[in-house]
């Protein structure tokens, strides 16, 4: 059994509904257990700045799908919840990124682990310290050092 960390972000349509039936269409994977889901946070949108704000979250979950097995079956939700792939960083009804993989480091062209910007995101690292508060990130140290460096983001605990 491994455990992974899922961030969940969602700009379009109704954000918080679609972040909580994420979760519960997570709870339903195969071979997967959700553990923990973290509060929603409200955050400004980082990169592409004109576009609504985020609704954010992140789950922990244990699973034996092999990682990239895992980012399919996410990638598969997102498709129920109507993602269309338009703009790269625009707007999205839902999104669902493979945060971790037990410490592993992998580097595919599908899949980079850690997500090589989690510990420079709030609207990652806050909802992560909600269900990993005492979480190391492989190569960065732990989660709790990075966060006083996010603070400023913009980025609202519902
Ligand atoms: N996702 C992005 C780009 N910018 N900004 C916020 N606040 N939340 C996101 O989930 C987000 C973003 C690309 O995945
Ligand atoms: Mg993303
Ligand atoms: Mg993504």
């Amino acid at each position: 059994m491994s455990t992974a960390y899922i961030a969940l972000g969602a700009n379009l349509g109704d954000p918080a509904a679609t972040v909580n039936a994420a979760f519960a269409a997570i709870s339903g994977l195969p071979q997967t257990r959700l553990i923990a889901t973290s509060a929603l946070y409200r955050t400004a949108p980082v990169g592409i700045t004109e576009q609504p704000e985020f609704i954010n979250a992140a789950a922990r979950v244990d699973t034996t799908l092999a990682p990239e097995a895992l980012l399919d079956a996410l990638l598969a939700i997102e498709q129920q919840f109507g993602r269309v792939r338009e703009l790269r960083n625009g707007p999205r009804t839902l999104d669902l990124d493979v945060l971790l993989y037990d410490d592993q480091i992998i580097d595919t062209p599908r899949l980079t682990l850690p997500h090589p910007r989690l510990h420079l995101r709030a609207f990652v690292l806050y909802p992560l310290a909600d269900v990993a508060p005492e979480l190391t990130i492989p190569g960065r140290g732990t989660l709790a050092a990075w966060l006083p460096a996010v603070a400023n983001q913009g980025i609202i605990r519902l």
